[in-house]
């Protein structure tokens, strides 16, 4: 009986650490400012989202491109999609386009990966 129980005991223990992972692999906690789509680059075609999302004709169901896109931090508007654009043409990069950030919320750091 003792020896079952430290098997059901085990399985549970390596199943739990197995939902921790799934979460964490799941749950982002940065992005590259200005990259929209979420790919890890920041292109002109996050721009192109940026812009769709403002004009209703792309959802932002999450909110999430909103945030990716506001690369001044002032609000998510036209601006937004202007200076990633001035990025890309290598104008200026006064908001730090490019670099990882943290979602608003998340500590700095990721979840541990947790082996099995
Ligand atoms: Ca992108
Ligand atoms: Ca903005």
């Amino acid at each position: 009986m003792k020896r079952l129980l430290c098997v059901i005991c085990a399985a549970l223990i390596c199943v739990s650490a197995m939902a921790a992972a799934d979460i964490s692999a799941a749950v982002k906690s940065t992005y590259i400012r200005g990259d929209s789509d979420d790919n890890g680059k920041v292109e002109i075609s996050d721009v192109t989202l940026a812009q769709q999302v403002l004009a209703g004709i792309e959802k932002d169901s999450g909110g999430l491109i909103a945030v990716r896109a506001n690369v001044d931090g002032k609000g998510f508007n036209i601006d937004d999609a202007t200076n990633v654009q001035r990025y890309l043409a290598q104008f200026d990069n006064i908001y730090s386009i490019g670099e990882k950030v943290t979602y608003p919320g998340y500590d700095e750091y990721e979840l541990p990966f947790i082996p099995c």
